[in-house]
């Protein structure tokens, strides 16, 4: 019986465990709707404790937060390597990259279903002044967080 229990047990675990679930962005300089320097998808909605495999197409992109629930979420991967992070915090994550920031190169990423946008909202008006193109695209992104 205690064997039986200790299987059930660990079944549990192993499922929740296993629950967790890899996401890919990629971050693309063309992407497939044409436009350019964007990350695809730029809004993706996953559970918390989930990760996102942020994928670049060449050694120009990188994936940063930049605006974060709180510090202990923040990230920066290196230019042009696929790169896994996990979201532990649950909230709304916006992620730039940098050197193609003005150019609206920028996703949206939501963890968990309760997720307040406020802060994200804020963070985003105040850089928008430093984007050029694609603000829209960013916008609605945006919208989509409920
Ligand atoms: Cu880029």
């Amino acid at each position: 019986m205690p064997k039986l229990m200790l299987t059930i047990l660990c079944l549990l675990i192993c499922s929740t465990l296993a629950h967790a679930a890899d996401h890919t962005v990629k971050l693309l300089s063309q992407g497939s709707d044409g436009k350019i320097m964007v990350f695809e998808p730029n809004f993706i909605k996953i559970a918390q404790g989930d990760s996102v495999t942020f994928v670049p197409s060449d050694a120009t992109h990188n994936a940063e937060s930049f605006s974060v629930p709180s510090e202990k979420s923040s990230f920066n991967t290196p230019y042009g390597e696929a790169t896994r992070v996990t979201f532990s915090e649950e909230g709304v994550v916006l992620v730039k990259c940098l050197p193609h920031f003005a150019l609206g190169m920028i996703g949206v990423v939501q963890v968990g279903d309760n997720a307040d946008s406020t802060k994200a909202l804020a963070d985003w008006n105040k850089a928008k002044a430093a984007v050029a193109m694609n603000k829209e695209i960013i916008d609605e992104a945006l919208k989509k967080v409920k």
